[in-house]
């Protein structure tokens, strides 16, 4: 498989840390000269020129950028050059109400659509593909961050959208798409039908590419298995471009960041202080190209773990996990904290579930919290029997790794609701009722 951009993604360490500290220092001044926000969060801590960072660990004294200073900053505080050098804006919605907003100018879209198609060729893409971007087209990030590189590889795009997944299948089948992208769930829903067709043989697809939100392995497994296609992880947020931060190459153990544009490092998220590698906590990014929004030391809120070790698909740059979970979307059941990403690792122990889920909290009137965790069976109307093993297979998975005990309802096929865009699996209205 080929490498996009040779040179930058086999570099070895010590002349891509070079490249990096003097990219940082570039960037430091630039803040100093272009930012109100930074010239006066780097003025604080007396840093008043790019040289105050020697060597890459003295970022250490740059403050981090938190997403309550966006949101404080919304809509441009952290906008670095005048609105008309501005080419295109994007954003996220955020579930506490103001979007993230995304700024680029001309030469931001160009250093964003490399990264992506770096990541592309890493998934194992080439010219001669034929890829349905089956991902919101819009203020969404995926889509465009995907179209651009796969322009650069030289691809056949067809800019599908989410939603009418019959026309989507259609598509897929008569135009020969050889590579699908689509969030996991929207990739598991696209999964099913296909399959529902009987005509998967006809089909050309070889490869999905997923990312922009957490992919159980179970999901994963049975993408692969039911259309035996090769499937990718890609990640990436609104705040640095979008997607084209990291993606796996063919050995999938990890997930490469395109270190020479968003420098990476791992915090222990309660204490702040930088952790080594293979150690999971909160990923920091620092943008080292970035004109129009650059962001320094900025927390991420997504656990990972990073190792620099060069991969043996040659690439040298450093690898994180696939986010396990974010700081913000564990909660907390009778006093244990809870990632739905552990209730995804107990399902996928048990023979029989699929990868569908969805977890309500409630409190009652005496204050007392209760959790239901409804998952869908692989089968229709499996025995009695049958689904009290499941149900105690799965039970025991749950007491091993969340501790905490939730109740289970196991729910027919295609009973739960389906996504196009990213999932929701956790509903907790046990604020609403106090
Ligand atoms: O999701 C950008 C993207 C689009 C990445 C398409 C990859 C593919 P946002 O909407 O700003 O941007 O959401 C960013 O999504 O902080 C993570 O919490 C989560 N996320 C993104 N990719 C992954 C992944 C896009 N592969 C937020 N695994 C991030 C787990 C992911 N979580």
């Amino acid at each position: 498989m080929g490498i996009y951009q040779i040179e930058l993604e086999t570099m070895n360490r010590a002349e891509l840390e070079k490249m990096q500290l003097k990219k940082l220092q570039n960037m430091i001044n630039y803040c100093l000269s272009h930012s109100s926000f930074y010239r006066r969060k780097l003025k604080d801590v007396g840093i008043d020129s790019g040289f105050c960072v020697q060597k890459l660990e003295e970022l250490q004294k740059i403050p981090y950028t938190t997403k309550e200073e966006l949101r404080d900053q919304y809509p441009t505080g952290l906008l670095s050059v005048p609105m008309d050098m501005v080419a295109r804006i994007h954003a996220s919605s955020g579930t506490t109400g103001k979007p993230t907003v995304g700024y680029y100018t001309k030469k931001d879209l160009d250093i964003w659509a490399d990264a992506a198609a770096r990541v592309l060729v890493q998934n194992g893409l080439d010219a001669q593909d034929i890829i349905q971007i089956s991902v919101g087209y819009g203020l969404f990030t995926g889509a465009m961050g995907f179209h651009q590189g796969a322009e650069k590889i030289g691809c056949t795009i067809i800019p599908a959208s989410t939603g009418n997944t019959e026309k989507q299948i259609v598509m897929m089948h008569d135009l020969g798409v050889t590579v699908l992208m689509a969030t996991p769930s929207y990739a598991s829903h696209l999964a099913e039908r296909i399959v529902s067709t009987g005509k998967r043989k006809e089909f050309k697809l070889k490869r999905i590419l997923f990312g922009a939100e957490r992919c159980s392995a179970a999901t994963r497994r049975m993408i692969e298995d039911s259309l035996q296609v090769e499937t990718a992880d890609n990640y990436g947020m609104t705040e640095f471009f979008g997607p084209g931060v990291a993606g796996e190459c063919s050995e999938k153990s990890g997930l490469h960041i395109t270190e020479d544009i968003f420098y990476p490092e791992i915090i222990d998220p309660d204490t702040g202080k930088v952790l080594p590698d293979n150690t999971v906590g909160e990923l920091v990014l620092t943008s080292l190209e970035r004109e129009a929004m650059p962001l320094l030391r900025y927390r991420t809120r997504d656990l990972t773990s990073i190792d620099h070790t060069p991969c043996s698909c040659g690439r040298t740059t450093a690898r994180i996990q696939a986010p396990k979970g974010r700081t913000d979307d564990m909660f907390v059941f009778k006093g244990i904290n809870v990632f739905p990403s552990q209730i995804e690792t107990a399902m996928s122990h048990v023979k029989g579930l699929s990868p569908h889920y969805r977890i309500t909290l409630n409190r009652d009137e005496a204050f007392q919290d209760s959790a239901l965790l409804e998952v869908e069976l692989t089968e229709p109307s499996m025995s009695i029997e049958m689904k009290q093993r499941i149900k105690a297979d799965f039970e025991h998975w749950l007491r091993e790794i969340v501790i905490v005990r939730i109740s289970i309802k196991l729910c027919e096929p295609g009973t739960l609701e389906r996504f196009v865009g990213k999932s929701r699996r956790v509903y907790d209205y046990r604020y609403l009722q106090e």
